[in-house]
């Protein structure tokens, strides 16, 4: 049986008309030395693509799928089905998964984690018959009314514990589905108001449940690289991962910043007031780059739309990120975005996804030449060339007191400064993207 009314989407090239064909993403075609596909490794959603309908606070579902199903495990399978269809149809690599998003719930958990090991089973023959890959796996502990007050730092340890048996076999599915990351979204980690909150005992708790995960990855063998993905707000007023450099700042705090890296979404950026370059690059002069959630927001609102990704200056600088990253190691680009609610058909599912995946493959091969060319470096570098030498260069090797840096301005009354030339680069960029 199939589920989407399409061929296989081909790459025809710029000149192309057709809305169901790739007119940027040519996974073979050869960027910086790999082809586009390794560079991009792109990753499906198991939850927006397959299990999302279009609902908001003011109305129901607008989607109608196909693969949902009366039953349970017939909507599970059917959800499998389907979504290996939609990425082989799409020449998506990898797909990424919540817990929850495999199979609903069981009548408790010892029936929730047999019913997981039941769909597991059956995507890893469709990995098998198909070379598809897992990016990552992650549990989804913030949908269900238990973790109403968070997870790892919920006031009542019942939940803690829950989280954590439901954390240890979300590892063991992604284990078993040879996942080559973990993400830890903290839904619920957070708080809505500090008159009822113990925001240290809640930051031991979370810090201690990633340990935890951590060391039951090392018990049971999971390679697979540990990642936090941040966000200032919602659902709560506000969550703790709230940007990389408060991420960075607790991962220190408890010593847990060697095993864990950062999956940094687009959106989210937006949201804690920062550019999506900024917290890729922030994460990557500290090391913590991972992976990406690829979408965008819309800058009127201020909340988490997850639109598909079609900016293509704001996919450049993130995909100059990357180059600059030297790529992104076991990570990729997934797709948490979702269709609009008004876009119901099957059709604009795939529109949507080669929308995103030519607006990544132009931003990486414009970062590629703006890299070869070395625009920006070379500005950069002379921007900066004050340090090269004399004091600066003191300054740099941290060979220097405050005593002689007095001495040398005292001695230095007439400072120059050279232009930023901000628009010259801006536009620079712009020829670059016109080309
Ligand atoms: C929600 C998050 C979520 C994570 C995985 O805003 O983006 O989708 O990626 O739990
Ligand atoms: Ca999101
Ligand atoms: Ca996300």
């Amino acid at each position: 049986m199939s589920y989407f009314n399409f061929e296989k989407i081909k790459y025809e090239g710029s000149n192309s008309t057709n809305t169901l064909a790739f007119k940027e993403y040519n996974e073979d075609e050869v960027v910086l030395g790999k082809p586009m596909k390794e560079h991009l490794r792109f990753a499906m959603s198991w939850w927006h693509t397959l299990s999302s309908f279009g609902s908001d606070p003011f109305g129901g579902e607008t989607m109608s799928r196909s693969w949902i199903k009366k039953d349970a495990i017939k909507t599970a399978k059917a959800k499998v089905d389907a979504g290996f269809e939609f990425m082989q149809k799409l020449g998506i690599p990898y797909f990424c998964f919540h817990d929850r998003d495999l199979i609903s719930e069981g009548k408790d958990l010892k029936e929730t984690n047999e019913l997981l090991d039941v769909i597991s089973d059956y995507i890893l023959e469709k990995m098998k018959a198909t070379g598809i890959k897992c990016l990552w796996g992650t549990a989804n502990c913030f949908n269900n009314k238990r973790y109403v007050h968070g997870a790892a730092t919920s006031c009542n340890a019942d939940v803690f514990a829950y989280a954590a048996a439901q954390i240890k076999k979300a590892i063991e599915i992604t284990k078993k589905l040879g996942g080559e990351n973990y993400v830890f979204w903290g839904g619920r980690e957070g708080y809505e108001t500090l008159l009822n909150t113990d925001t240290e005992l809640e930051l031991d708790n979370f810090a201690y449940l990633l340990k935890l995960a951590k060391d039951y990855a090392n018990e049971i063998g999971f390679k697979g690289q540990f990642l936090i993905e941040p966000k200032p707000k919602e659902p709560t007023k506000h969550q703790y991962d709230f940007d990389v450099q408060t991420v960075l700042g607790f991962l220190r705090k408890y010593k847990l910043d060697k095993d864990f890296k950062m999956n940094i979404e687009a959106n989210h950026a937006t949201l804690a007031g920062h550019t999506f370059q900024h917290e890729l690059n922030i994460a990557r002069i500290n090391g913590v780059l991972g992976s990406i959630d690829a979408n965008q927001g819309d800058m009127l609102l201020g909340w988490d739309t997850d639109q598909f990704p079609t900016n293509i200056y704001d996919a450049t600088m993130a995909m100059y990120e990357v180059i600059k990253n030297g790529g992104l190691n076991s990570g990729g680009l997934n797709f948490d975005s979702k269709v609009r609610r008004g876009s119901f058909t099957d059709e604009d599912l795939a529109i949507a996804y080669i929308a995103g995946m030519d607006t990544f493959a132009k931003g990486l091969k414009v970062a590629a030449k703006l890299y070869e060319d070395k625009v920006l470096e070379e500005f950069v570098a002379k921007r900066y060339s004050s340090y090269n030498s004399g004091i600066g260069k003191k300054i740099r090797d941290k060979e220097v007191s405050f005593k002689e840096l007095e001495k040398y301005a005292l001695g230095n009354c007439e400072i120059t400064n050279e232009s930023g030339r901000q628009e010259m680069l801006e536009s620079i960029i712009n020829q670059y993207i016109y080309k």
